[in-house]
């Protein structure tokens, strides 16, 4: 699927009034308050959902598809330009933000230029700046070096909880990246560069993520999932569920064990996509011998899947039959189950120790001395085959046509949905107690599959529940997990979220 960002051009075009009335009052407050603050309309308005990661965990920075699905929690950034340039050599960015306790209005000269982001600082406004320096170094490569971006007056809006695995920097960082290029005059922005420009920007924020998140906030498409795929290069496209009775929807529930990844990257999700990237450089080496690993589009450029493909360069196989293999040969060449230290990884490889260290642990801040190569990728083969697997399900044309009770099927998703959490527990070791006691309790009042979504070591869950359990589910949180910890309201009330599957990135421009 390829395609370009639709533009809406009118208020009451299909964010408001159409298929999303109740955010109509929001949106005019959007705008009602940037008209107060600059004191001219606004432009346009940028958008960009958050997303639920249905199946496919910590797979995508090592080049395996996953199956995420937009959410109606988005965001929405009022734009209008045309502001003299403050002088020759800047150009000013105000941004503001409908929270202004949480989130404080900023002004910025920007010099023209590399845009600077200062990554050791937690401040709101980065994500700004990180969609702006990844739009602009495409205007950059498209106009040349010497392009000036317009001054920018910028109001935006939030309600993708921060930090609790739904992407809301996906979501910020991909809306602002499309309100830059509108801003300064782009008519018909391509979805897959969007996508490619908000996955760059996003690392510039200092975590060396995969493309999940930004894939899901750009191409997502109303009532369906979508399959991502990475390799050879970029491309999604929509899944519809079938019919089933009983009906099935996704609950997705919060934690509040919050694992802020500029922190703990180091020892987490950084690491962890460093020991897969150690794991592809082993297995390559000790089975495709005389082969070097293809550079890739993974986070350290090379990945478990460009070991795949090396390995695989001649098969007639199915993937299915691939991974099956891939999983059997990890367990046999990789056996220790303690982990790998640097030397040990060096000598497997044949470099020197220097060199792993250049190759996979100076381009973003690891720690740890033992490091788990045969964990993460049987973690990375199986979930990999899991996703095919709940795909082949969800396109199954019998599935289609199904009549009757679909019990037996929706429990099909659910268990591969289990199996993941179960993979994600003790493999790749990214869950948290909280986690698995909120898998636990929607499991025991009625869900089919539970498990982590996003990152994990904290963060959110969903759960396929049939829609006649749905209320029963919440229930249970509420009574056996939310109501025993000191959550305030706004807290409470952002806990649960039954989200349908939304529309991605899209501009609104207003007459
Ligand atoms: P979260 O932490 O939910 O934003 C992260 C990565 C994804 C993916 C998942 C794990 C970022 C921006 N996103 O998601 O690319 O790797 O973890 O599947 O870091
Ligand atoms: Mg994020």
């Amino acid at each position: 699927m390829s395609g370009s960002v639709p533009t809406v051009t009118a208020l009451d075009g299909v964010y408001t009034h159409q298929s999303l009335p109740e955010q109509e009052a929001r949106w005019t407050k959007l705008l009602a308050k940037f008209q107060a603050l600059y004191g001219r309309p606004a432009q346009f308005v940028s958008r960009s959902p958050g997303r639920v990661n249905i199946i496919g965990e910590h797979i995508d920075y090592s080049l395996y598809s996953v199956l995420p699905m937009g959410m109606t929690h988005d965001v929405i950034i009022a734009v209008s330009t045309d502001l003299a340039p403050s002088n020759d050599s800047t150009y000013k960015l105000k941004l503001a933000n409908l929270d202004e306790e949480r989130f404080p209005a900023r002004e910025f000269d920007v010099p023209y230029g590399e845009v600077e982001i200062d990554a050791t600082k937690h401040e709101w406004t980065n994500y700004f700046r990180s969609g702006l320096r990844g739009a602009l170094q495409l205007l950059q490569k498209k106009y040349g070096a010497d392009f000036k971006p317009k001054s920018m007056q910028v109001l935006m809006d939030g309600t993708v909880p921060a930090g609790g695995g739904l992407s809301s920097s996906a979501a910020f960082v991909s809306a602002s990246a499309l309100a830059v290029m509108i801003a300064n005059g782009e008519k018909d922005v391509d979805k897959k560069d969007l996508t490619e420009v908000a996955i760059v920007s996003e690392r510039a924020v200092g975590v060396n993520s995969g493309g999940m998140d930004q894939s899901a906030s750009v191409f997502s498409k109303q009532g369906s999932a979508l399959f991502v795929s990475f390799a050879p290069s970029l491309s999604a496209r929509p899944v519809f569920f079938p019919k089933t009775n009983p009906e099935l929807i996704f609950v997705v529930a919060q934690s509040f064990v919050t694992s802020n990844k500029q922190v703990t990257g180091p020892v987490r999700y950084n690491l962890r996509v460093v020991e897969c990237s150690m794991a592809a450089a082993v297995l390559n080496a000790l089975l495709c011998p005389g082969m070097d690993l293809p550079k890739d589009a993974g986070p350290l450029g090379v990945s478990l899947h460009g070991f795949h493909t090396n390995y695989f360069k001649d098969t007639q196989k199915s993937m299915n039959e691939q991974l099956a293999e891939l999983v059997e040969l990890t367990k046999t060449k990789l056996t220790k189950e303690d982990g790998y230290t640097v030397d040990e990884i060096a000598s497997l490889v044949g470099v020197s120790v220097d060199d792993i260290k250049a190759r996979f642990m100076s381009s973003f801040p690891v720690r740890g001395d033992h490091f788990k190569l045969r964990q993460r990728a049987l973690h990375v083969f199986t979930e990999a085959l899991r996703v095919l697997q709940f795909l082949t399900l969800l396109e199954d044309n019998s599935a289609h046509s199904m009549t009757g009770d679909t019990t037996e099927y929706n429990k099909k998703l659910g268990d591969l949905m289990n199996a993941t959490q179960d993979s994600c527990r003790e493999l790749y070791e990214c869950s948290c107690p909280e986690i698995d006691e909120l898998c636990a309790i929607a499991r025991e009042a009625g869900g089919y599959g539970s498990r982590l979504t996003g990152a994990g070591w904290g963060g959110c869950s969903v759960h396929l529940v049939p829609a006649d359990r749905a209320d029963a589910v919440q229930q249970a949180m509420m009574d056996k997990y939310y109501s025993k910890r000191n959550l305030s309201q706004r807290e409470l009330e952002a806990a649960i979220v039954v989200s349908r599957p939304m529309n991605g990135s899209a501009v609104c421009v207003l007459k």
